[in-house]
């Protein structure tokens, strides 16, 4: 059976690729593996059918027949596990990607979403101008961290693999904040991965998604 993932059917990012299933369809793409998608608007992600499959009630998941995933994190180590492109088969180079892919996920990104979520609601609270440099200093010093340990390499561990895919996706939300700016080799990185052909085709075909929804 094909995979099939759920999507935003109306994506509150206009289709710039930041919501998450980005990364699902990033990591299919790569493996030559087609999906189809099932979209989803926010009612219906509240709906028993889907909160049968990601108790949250959040998009994405991933459903090929055997299994039914939520979690990015849990889906690119499936799909990963299933085509071997995308993780070493070596134990040890295979582990230490798959520790870079979690720190995308539990520490580089939990501090670009809790500016995100304060961008989204306090804006308008007084104390919003006072918090934001301390927002963007847990960012800044994660970015930091790992711009020293990316160095010159092209990829996080070796060949690229499903921690690049992860991390760059974590990285992209920070478009338009200045903040990858001063870590020209993440800048780099980030432009490395938005130039891969697997990447591309997951990208416009989230955005024929927004095109689609009539919500230009
Ligand atoms: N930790 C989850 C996060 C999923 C998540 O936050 N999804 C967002 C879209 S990118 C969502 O569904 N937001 C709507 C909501 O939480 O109600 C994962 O990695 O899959």
């Amino acid at each position: 059976m094909r995979p099939i993932i759920t999507a935003f059917a109306a994506a509150p990012d206009r289709g710039q690729g930041q919501a998450r299933d980005m990364r699902v369809r990033w990591a299919l793409e790569e493996a030559g593996q087609p999906y189809d998608v099932r979209l989803l608007s926010f009612a219906q992600m509240r709906e028993p059918a889907h909160l049968a499959i990601q108790p949250f009630g959040q998009i994405p998941t991933y459903e090929d027949g055997a299994v039914a995933l939520f979690e990015t994190g849990a889906i690119l180590l499936h799909i990963a596990e299933r085509h071997r492109s995308l993780l070493p088969v070596d134990a040890v180079a295979r582990a230490r990607a798959l520790s870079w892919m979690f720190a995308a996920i539990n520490t580089v990104e939990p501090p670009i979403v809790e500016r995100e979520m304060a961008e989204l609601v306090e804006r308008d609270k007084p104390w919003f101008d006072a918090r934001l440099p301390a927002l963007d200093a847990h960012v800044r010093k994660r970015i930091d961290a790992l711009s020293a340990s990316l160095d010159d390499a092209e990829w996080l561990a070796g060949a690229f693999s499903v921690a690049d895919i992860m991390m760059v996706t974590v990285l992209r939300r920070l478009d338009g904040w200045n903040l990858l700016e001063t870590c020209p080799n993440l800048m780099a990185y980030v432009a490395r991965g938005e130039e891969r052909p697997a990447f591309r085709r997951a990208f416009d075909a989230q955005y024929a998604v927004f095109l689609a929804s009539g919500a230009r």
